[in-house]
């Protein structure tokens, strides 16, 4: 299987993040690509590709303009204050205020993130872009006839809203190859995000449309990030209704309960008949994660895979979450080897 990689993800590395009451190293870090890269390579998967360059206009398709211009001009302009940190917000237009957009940076930070875990650094847009290509560049592959193929895109994407970041994600990759699909003539897209966590932003993104299905397990947002979407009864809206399907489960879920919902999610992909499936392939599901709360260990992934594989369709794996940083190439690789049953 093809494996479309940049070294531009190093440009991104934040300092820190809020966890516990403390400043603590970003979880989110180059290493985590630079794991699975050398096991792609150990295990002879396939070739390793750079990203083509299909430039702004599908990652357009996807993210608000203004945002856009946020993202990449927000360093610069903080650069400018003479402010050696990374960039963070520290207030959101929650219930009560105006969601208006400010003129000043933080105003404007605030205005385009959920969270507080998306630093901007030096090199985060170009690292973004790149994330986004490598995405893309899977796609083309797809697109081109490959059964198989994995974009290993660091930064991750599936928080990331048409116009807001969070939770260590500006660009949603996963949604931004799934638009180019059906503007290539895709007529129905499926995706299906294995990642620990909710992706609040792929959903929101296709929330009111029936032509790509956004299928999702995760930890319940009772209880675990993002609390504040991932619930079962999001079901989609207007046109879209019937075509968002969120399978939370509880912390300590094994592989015994995921694999059952696993099977509820494949069969509902399998009756949407798909030209093509998209993976948000997150590996904090590991038992052995230190922000997350199941309990897979490294053959479920196999087993995932081959369960993926059993749909019969032309897949995108697209890197999402995963920080038990030694494991997350051995983990991801075997969804990838589960699938090509090698
Ligand atoms: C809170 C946790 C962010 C979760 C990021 C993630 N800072 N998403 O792995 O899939
Ligand atoms: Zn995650």
């Amino acid at each position: 299987m093809l494996t479309i990689y940049s070294d531009d993800h190093r440009l991104h590395h934040g300092r820190c993040e809020l966890i516990d009451g403390e400043l603590k190293p970003c979880f989110e870090m180059p290493a985590r690509a630079d794991y699975v890269l050398a096991r792609v390579r150990e295990r002879a998967l396939g070739e390793v590709h750079e990203p083509h360059d299909f430039g702004r206009a599908p990652i357009e398709r996807v993210h608000a303009l203004d945002y856009l211009e946020f993202l990449e001009g927000a360093w610069a302009r903080w650069a400018q204050e003479g402010v050696d940190g990374d960039l963070m917000p520290y207030i959101f237009p929650t219930r009560g205020l105006r969601a208006v957009r400010p003129d000043h940076l933080h105003g404007q930070l605030g205005y385009y993130s959920f969270d507080g875990g998306a630093p901007i650094t030096a090199g985060t847009w170009q690292a973004i872009y790149s994330s986004a290509q490598v995405a893309l560049t899977g796609q083309q592959a797809i697109a081109d006839g490959a059964h198989g193929a994995f974009a290993l895109c660091r930064p991750p994407g599936h928080h990331a809203a048409a116009d807001l970041m969070g939770g260590y994600c500006y660009l949603n990759n996963v949604a931004i190859a799934a638009q180019a699909c059906l503007d290539q003539g895709a007529r129905r897209v499926a995706i299906l995000d294995v990642d620990y966590h909710h992706g609040n932003g792929t959903q929101s993104i296709f929330y009111a449309r029936n032509d790509v299905l956004v299928t999702s397990i995760h930890g319940d947002p009772r209880a675990e990030f993002p609390f504040f979407l991932g619930y079962a009864d999001e079901e989609g809206e207007g046109a879209g209704r019937g075509f968002n399907y969120n399978l939370p489960l509880a912390a300590g879920s094994d592989w015994t309960l995921y694999s059952q919902a696993l099977d509820s999610a494949c069969q509902r992909i399998a009756a949407y008949a798909p030209d093509v499936v998209l993976v948000s392939l997150g590996v904090d599901t590991f038992k052995e994660d230190p922000i997350s709360q199941f309990k897979l260990d490294s053959p479920d992934y196999l087993r995932m895979g081959a369960r993926i594989a059993a749909l019969g369709k032309p897949t995108l794996f697209v890197m999402e979450g995963g920080y038990a940083v030694e494991e997350i190439g051995i983990n991801a690789v075997n969804v990838l080897e589960g699938f090509q049953g090698t």
